[in-house]
């Protein structure tokens, strides 16, 4: 057990969960057993409910992996000598190179103050504004259509719309697996008042498909062309609030001109949808007053997102739905605290409280307001210009924080290089290995979730506190303390000396309220001068908090934006042009995530509960493209584009359409041997927000001649040799998925070697080339390793289960070098429900015994009771269930079969 938890800290702490931007209340309980989480009822975002990476979360803060000391090289240092490496790197680049040579590169994950506090080191001391964030890669589309409509960065809703509207128009977003509470909050909406409908707008039939009444499968960056098209039906249609347009709206006119007479035909062609199901959206919206447009990342991570974010909103302006209850165009955060970082100004064009660099008002508040010695006067560096700029030796000194830009931005090679080039690169993170840590030339330990304090912002503008309930290990500190030692020690003592995070939140606060009036939609000079009890018991509160006057609510209800003369601004928009596609590079390729694991793994990888449930970097492709390339089942596949390759597990779905591929974009070096999609993205951005396009890139796709396959298990993580390998993390040790084009001349004594024991238990069918290999040790399995010319068919929940169990007969130890659990022991087959441990197999047999809905498979199997995160996955599955048996009755002899133990991602989810 963490020794932490022997510490005099509280035994109930009510803080905010780290991970996505839904912002969660969590309740974090000290027990017997150790650290315990569950969902805060009291908070307004959650009411209690938690997903599963969110219920997981207390097995994600052991000290394993952790980053504990600071490092100059591979060497440990004091902290003195580690701020002072940083501040003089900086200070000596500044002094030859001036402001513009250094950089920060930081992320939605870090925490408002900490933020706040690298913001105002770098534009109103250093004086540049060389600071951008990952919420470059997430958000900056948003950002850029809110400020080019309303004049400014607004989310006019709030999470009470989702279960208000009549409509709900989710374009680009996977809820069900990305913002899973919020899916949770409109599936019981929907559950309510079945008139209430949904329609998903995405490539890709995902499995927040399961709710919609309506599912667009539109073709790859065709958005615009769509909600173009719905512009000129609502204007044909009369479906005007020709009031509002009038008083509060300003071109109008040119953005009808723009979408043209666009008919359903030409919107047919543009998309790939057929008219039918165009007219039948168009209809709905038509009718329905109280229609919310919710988006993401298909929308936002486009060379054309600003566009397609502004043809979304038009729609709502010509309508007037926007600012009331169930109404409105609805962007939702994808990090902790991407709404946090955009207030505070960590992109590199905004100055904090969403005031502009551009604006030499702004500039002059600032300045004052921080008696900063200068003020950034010019934007800087966006980020896929930031790592260029270090190519072409602009940038001398870089500090990265709490992001791993080697996996995460777009031509991640190149980035690497740059990286890896930087003369002087200084990386806070909490884990001791990255891809981006291992070319750091100091390494700065920062605080994690459960040792931070301050507070975050989610996508409905609730400020909630992050509260720690562990105490700092080793001797990591909280990134803002981090910044100011470094601002203090390059010679600004007195402006960041700052006693603890309630110190900068109260500056901060003030900074929000100075010659605001109104003027500015950011204002929470209302929570200024909280004490630091105050601060320590702040409850999660909605923005805009002015010192008097009204909090909280939506904005635009009164038709006054934040643009000069108040009024919202139409933008004309046109689809792009559809790119030839090189023959070479027929796909498109499309990246994104999975349910149980965020971003690059460094932490939900730690949680095996997690981890199985896509346990291996896949590529999903459709049947009939897999059928031409001669792709199996459980094949790999090598995707190519011109910059790099990546090596995949191939998943054949239907609901994926022809001609596409999508991989998610979590595997990395350490978790894969070839498996970082975003080495083939490339680094193409949107002109206006500057926003890379990681949805549509052009690859190949072939299948890998794989010469033989494994599947090993073991006590401890290995390094090893051969062209595919995927490590996931078990309870008690780690698994493996294997294979390699050239012949294993020696399988014995590869088993040998990887189990680290002479002596095995053995066997093998030389002829078929079937081996298998278990270490036992004083009766239990300590390892085995599996091994086949064909993808290794074997179940892998059940053999991960008896890692470290005792065997207890011959049969028992000889059932498992057979690869198939004794009768006793039905396999569960892959996991679907993370909470209880339920497999597909469980619920498939749950399933033919009669328990045809979600409700009655968690009756009896407790599956989708506890987060629920995986209700939409056996709902899928109860479908092709009962599908399947009605086949049989029609003659079809198939069985449902949903784990062909052949991989670690199964074809179910
Ligand atoms: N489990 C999990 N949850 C997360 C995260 C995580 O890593 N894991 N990360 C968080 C973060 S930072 C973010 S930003 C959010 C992202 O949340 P989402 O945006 O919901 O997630 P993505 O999977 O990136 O992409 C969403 C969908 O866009 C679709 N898409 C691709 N191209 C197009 C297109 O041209 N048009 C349309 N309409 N759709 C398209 C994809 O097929 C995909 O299903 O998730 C947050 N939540
Ligand atoms: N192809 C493709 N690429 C993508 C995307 C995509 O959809 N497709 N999505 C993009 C999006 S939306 C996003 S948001 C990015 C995310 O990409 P990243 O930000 O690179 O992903 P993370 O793995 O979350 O990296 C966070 C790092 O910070 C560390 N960390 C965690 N907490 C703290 C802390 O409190 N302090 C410090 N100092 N460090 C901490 C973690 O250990 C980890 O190393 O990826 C982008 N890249
Ligand atoms: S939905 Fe899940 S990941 Fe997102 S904040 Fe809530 S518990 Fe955390
Ligand atoms: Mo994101």
């Amino acid at each position: 057990m963490d020794a932490r938890s022997d510490s005099a800290l509280a035994k109930r702490v009510r803080t905010t969960c780290p991970y996505c931007g839904v912002g969660c209340g969590i309740i974090a309980r000290r027990t017997e057993a150790g650290w315990r989480v569950s969902g805060d009822h009291a908070h307004p975002a959650n009411r209690g409910l938690v997903c599963s990476k969110g219920a997981a979360l207390a097995e994600t803060i052991g000290l394993e992996d952790r980053l504990l000391y600071p490092e100059i090289g591979d060497k440990r240092v004091s902290w003195d000598a580690a701020i002072c490496a940083v501040a003089g790197a900086f200070s000596d680049a500044i002094t030859e190179y001036g402001p513009d040579s250094v950089a920060f590169y930081v992320s939605g994950q870090l925490l408002t103050e900490d933020y706040y506090v690298a913001n105002k080191l770098m534009k109103g001391f250093i004086g540049s504004a060389n600071i951008d964030t990952n919420s470059r890669l997430c958000m900056a589309s948003s950002v850029a259509g809110h400020k080019r409509a309303f004049g400014s960065d607004t989310v006019p809703g709030l999470y009470a719309d989702f279960e208000e509207a009549d409509l709900v128009v989710l374009v680009g977003s996977n809820l069900a697996w990305c913002h899973p509470v919020l899916f949770q909050r409109l599936s019981a909406a929907k559950a309510e008042r079945p008139d209430m409908r949904v329609v998903l707008v995405d490539p890709r039939r995902t499995a927040t498909a399961e709710i919609a009444d309506l599912h667009l499968a539109l073709k790859a960056d065709s958005d615009v062309a769509l909600f173009n098209g719905l512009l000129c039906h609502l204007a044909e249609k009369g479906v005007v609030d020709h009031r509002f347009v009038a008083a509060h709206t300003r071109g109008v006119e040119a953005a009808l001109l723009e979408a043209g007479q666009s008919g359903l035909a030409d919107v047919a062609r543009d998309t790939g949808l057929a008219a039918d199901e165009i007219a039948e959206f168009y209809g709905w919206v038509a009718r329905t007053k109280r229609t919310l447009t919710i988006y993401s990342q298909g929308v936002n991570q486009s060379a054309v997102g600003t566009d397609k974010v502004n043809a979304i909103i038009n729609t709502h302006l010509l309508t007037g739905r926007i600012g009331k209850p169930g109404r409105g165009p609805f962007s939702v955060t994808g990090q902790p605290n991407a709404m946090g970082g955009r207030e505070v100004g960590g992109l590199s064009n905004m100055l904090a409280c969403h005031m502009e660099i551009a604006n030499p008002e702004h500039r002059r508040i600032a300045q004052d307001f921080w008696n900063a010695p200068t003020i950034a006067s010019r934007p800087g560096l966006k980020a896929v210009d930031l790592f260029e700029a270090i190519h072409e030796g602009q940038i001398k000194a870089l500090w990265v924080m709490a992001t791993n830009p080697a996996d995460s931005m777009p031509d991640a090679y190149r980035v690497e290089e740059a990286l890896r080039q930087v003369p002087f690169l200084a990386v806070s993170d909490v884990v001791s290995d990255t891809d981006t840590l291992r070319h750091a030339h100091v390494r700065l330990p920062a605080a994690g979730w459960a040792e931070k304090d301050g507070t975050v912002t989610n996508s409905e503008r609730c400020i909630s506190r992050q509260r720690s309930f562990l105490p700092l290990p080793g001797e990591a500190r909280p990134d803002w303390r981090i910044i100011c030692d470094v601002a203090a020690r390059m010679g600004w003592e007195d402006a960041f000396s700052f006693a603890g995070p309630h110190e900068i939140f109260d500056e901060y606060a003030r900074m929000s309220g100075v010659e605001n009036a109104g003027s500015r939609d950011f204002d929470i000079s209302g929570l200024a001068a909280l004490s630091e009890d105050e601060y320590d018991c702040l409850g999660p509160v909605h923005w805009p908090i002015p010192a008097d006057g009204r909090q909280g609510g939506r904005f635009f209800a009164d038709g006054r934006f934040f643009t000069e003369d108040r009024k919202a601004c139409f933008i004309a928009v046109r689809p792009p042009k559809d790119t030839k596609r090189a023959p070479r590079f027929p796909f498109v390729l499309n990246t994104g995530r999975v349910r149980d694991h965020w971003h690059t793994m460094t932490r939900t990888g730690r949680a095996p509960r997690l981890a199985a449930h896509m346990a291996e970097p896949f590529a999903e492709l459709h049947p009939a493209d897999a059928e031409t390339l001669g792709i199996g089942p459980a094949d790999l596949v090598e995707i190519t584009a011109p910059r790099g390759q990546v090596l995949v597990r191939a998943l054949i779905t239907d609901r994926q359409k022809p001609g596409a591929v999508f991989v998610p974009f979590h595997w990395t070096d350490q978790t894969a041997s070839k498996g970082r999609i975003d080495t083939l993205v490339a680094p193409l951005v949107d002109p206006v927000s500057g926003q890379p396009a990681l949805k549509n890139n052009a690859v190949a796709v072939r299948r890998f001649a794989a010469h033989w396959f494994g599947f090993a298990i073991l006590g401890a993580p290995t390094s090893l040799d051969c062209a595919y390998w995927a490590q996931s993390t078990l309870k008690n040790g780690v698994a493996y998925e294997l294979a390699d084009s050239r012949p294993l001349k020696d399988p014995t004594g590869f088993a040998s070697s990887l189990l680290k024991r002479a002596e095995l238990v053995g066997y093998a069918d030389t002829a078929r080339r079937h081996s298998r290999f278990a270490a036992i040790e004083n009766g239990r399995l300590t390892g085995a390793l599996f091994l086949s010319p064909e993808p290794v068919a074997v179940s892998r929940s059940w053999a991960t289960s008896l890692l470290g169990r005792s065997f207890g007969s011959a049969q028992e130890a000889a059932a498992f070098l057979a690869g198939r659990p004794g009768g006793a022991r039905p396999d569960p087959g892959p996991t679907i429900c993370a909470c209880f441990a339920v497999g597909a197999n469980d619920i498939t047999r749950a399933v033919t015994r009669g328990h045809c809905t979600v409700g009655s498979v968690g009756e009896t199997l407790g599956a989708g009771t506890n987060c629920g995160s995986c209700r939409a996955e056996i709902s899928r599955l109860i479908t092709s269930v009962t599908d399947t048996t009605a086949g049989n009755r029609l003659g079809k002899t198939e069985e449902p079969d949903h784990d062909r133990h052949t991989k670690a991602v199964p074809e179910t989810v």
